[in-house]
This record gives structure tokens, sequence and C-alpha cells, in this order.
């Protein structure tokens, strides 16, 4: 993999860039849609390539070593192959699913043990057997295994985890570097920066994933409840440490007010689910504000999703429509509510991309920061 860096706003960190992996490439900055098991939820391939113009979508080494399972995915040759994704695809590690989603879980130095949250059955996760398992799916991006601390934490259980994270990571390298792609082509290890809100675990942390010069970096632990000041001011800490030619992946992060923030601190990729989950419930992102679908006050306005997109949905379906068919349980209200906020979250970053390009980023933020996260 390789990333240069074209601009760089003068009044912010913000930069853009260019990242070139095994299948493809991918302008900076960049939102990954969430596909957790192998799908993006609601959403075909052919509207992920046409309609919201993905670059790169996200798998989850959980829930694809639970479902379908390793011998599958091993037998069709790769998640690429499954889902028929030709682009891009980064795995995150298990390291936050594993905490989030397993009930019973016992956090070893060897690894974590856990419960499936399907089935119950027992699983270990060791830093080794997740990078074993991201070969299988053939990502081309992987993530390290780490421990995603919960917020708040007391401060010694943040050091302690952060320097179990560090000694995985040591792990991780170790099998990465010893191991080959099944399938033929490169993938390349994100380790991940962690540290809970502690300024100078922060720092440390990322002093020791940037010594590691890995193709990227990660930074995790963040938007687990602090408030959004704080994540700021350890993303700004971090993008301050690590390699400043390499991309930068601030994990499960965020709204659109977010992204645009943290772009100005120099992160480049973003991922979350925000944008699916939220649209199944009827709340909307568009370049006039946020909007709930399900509210009468949509229910006679024949005007298009979001006159600000160009997008397919956004020109073909009406607010009324779309109402109707999320208040009568229609699955065609998910579908489209999801493309739409997708769409959306993919023309905030290209025209972050372009403005940084102007050089306009810094006002063009500052403007639509207040505008994008008022509901209307
Ligand atoms: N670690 C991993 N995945 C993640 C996170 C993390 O800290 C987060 C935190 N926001 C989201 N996804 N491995």
């Amino acid at each position: 993999m390789t990333f240069t860096i074209s601009d760089k706003d003068k009044n912010s960190k913000a930069r853009a860039g260019l990242m070139q992996t095994a299948h493809g490439a991918i302008r900076t900055p960049i939102f990954m849609p969430v596909g957790t098991a192998g799908s993006v939820k609601a959403v075909h391939q052919r509207e992920l390539h046409d309609d919201i113009k993905a670059q790169i979508i996200l798998g989850n080494t959980y829930h694809l070593y639970l479902r379908p399972g390793l011998e599958i995915l091993e037998k069709v040759g790769g998640l690429h192959k499954f889902n028929g994704w030709d682009k891009p695809i980064l795995t995150d590690s298990g390291g936050y699913q594993v905490y989030s989603l397993s009930g019973t879980r016992k956090i070893k130095e060897e690894g974590v043990t856990f419960k499936s949250h399907i089935d119950g059955s027992k699983h270990v996760f060791s830093p080794e057997y997740v990078m074993d398992i991201q070969r299988k799916i053939g990502a081309d991006i992987m993530m390290a295994f780490d421990e995603c601390t919960p917020y708040p934490c007391d401060y010694e259980y943040a050091r302690k985890s952060m320097d179990m994270t560090h000694r995985w990571l040591d792990r991780c390298i170790n099998r990465f570097d010893a191991t080959e792609g099944n399938y033929g082509y490169d993938q390349t290890l994100f380790p991940i920066v962690q540290g809970s809100t502690y300024k100078d675990l922060r720092k440390q942390s990322a002093e020791v994933i940037a010594s590691k010069e890995q193709q990227g970096n990660a930074i995790g632990g963040l938007s687990v409840g602090e408030p959004a000041e704080m994540m700021y001011e350890m993303t700004e800490l971090v993008c301050d440490i690590l390699p400043a030619d390499k991309p930068r992946y601030l994990m499960g992060v965020g709204t659109p007010a977010n992204i645009l923030e943290c772009i100005a601190l120099g992160v480049d990729m973003f991922d979350c689910v925000m944008p699916t989950r939220n649209a199944r419930n009827g709340m909307l992102f568009t370049t006039e504000g946020i909007i709930n679908i399900r509210n009468k006050k949509w229910e006679d306005d024949f005007s298009s999703i979001d006159p600000g997109l160009t997008g397919y949905v956004d020109t073909f379906y009406s607010k009324a429509y779309l109402r109707h068919l999320m208040i009568s349980k229609e699955i065609l209200g998910a579908q489209i509510a999801s493309i739409h906020n997708l769409a959306f979250y993919l023309w905030l970053v290209e025209s972050a991309r372009k403005e940084i390009i102007s050089g306009t980023f810094y006002e063009w933020k500052e403007k639509m920061v207040g505008k994008l996260m008022q509901r209307i």
C-alpha cells in the first residue's frame, strides 16, 4: 500500500491524499461504510458503487469468523469473492466487537476468551489468531488486536490496558510479518493507539505506535461516551505525533460535525454505523440539516429527499414517499434511507477534499458544522 498527500490546508491540519491498495485507489479524506457481516446493511453492491460511490468498505473479524466462518471464506477465496465487492476492504480486528457484543469475556495476556452472541459457544481470540483470520478474510487493510477501554476508565486500568495493547501489537506484527496474503495480493496492517482520555497515556501510545513504522495508523478508544471536546483534544494530540506521511484512521467516528472537525485535525479515514443505523430509525443527515423523516411535517412534502444531492435516491424519491414507507415499516424505506445517508457521508468527505484542494476548507468547515447538525 502507498499513500501520497497532494494538498494541505493552510488554516488547519487537513490534508487530501491518495491511498493505493491491491484493490484500487482511495481518495482521502474518506468515509468507509460499515459492512459488519460482509454486507452494508440494506444496500446492494451496485448501489454502493453507483449511487453512494463508496471507495472502501469495512468488515468485522468477529462477525465473519462466527458466520459464515473461516472454512467458507477460504473455500470461496476471501470476502471480496464472497460478496462481490472488488474495491478495498478494511476489517476491524474484533478488539472492539468482542467487548461490546459478547456477553461474558475474559481478557488475559494470551488473548480474549468470549462467548458468541449468536449461540453462546466459547472462542478465544489471540493477536496471532486475529491476524490469521484477517489473512483468510483477505482484507486489504487489517487492524491490530487491541483493547478499547470504556469511558470513564480509571487511570491504572487505562495504563495497564494500553501496555497490553502495545505487547499485543508486537505479537500482531510478528505474525503479520511471518505470513503472506492467502490470495496472492498484498495486505497491510494498521496499529491502534489507545490510552483512554489521559494525555500522557495518549502521547505514550502514539509514540509507541509511530515507532512501529507501519503503513498507516489508527486511533481507537474514542467516541465511547466522552464529551466531543475531549475526543477532539485526544485526536489532535495523537495526530501531531503519528507520522505525517501515513494515513490516520479515527475508528468509529462519528457525526458529520465530528468528521469535519477531525479532518481539520489531520485525520484521513473514518467509519461509523451512524448513517446506516440511524437511517433505519428515520434519522436523515442532509445538506440542510438533520431531519426525522417520520415527522408529520413531511407528510405532504413532495420535494426530493435532499435537493442538495444529485444521486439516484435523492432525485427520484420524495420526502413524503419515504416518510410513508418508514411509517408503514416497508423494507424499501430502510433501503432508501440507508443509501441516502451513506451518499450524504460520501458527499461530505468528497466536498471536504475539494475544499482542501481549493484552499477553502477551514472557512467551509466552520460554516458547515453548524448547518449540518441543526435539526430541521
Ligand atoms: N478499537 C477497535 N475497533 C474500534 C474501536 C477501537 O478502539 C473503536 C472506538 N471508537 C471503534 N471501533 N479495534
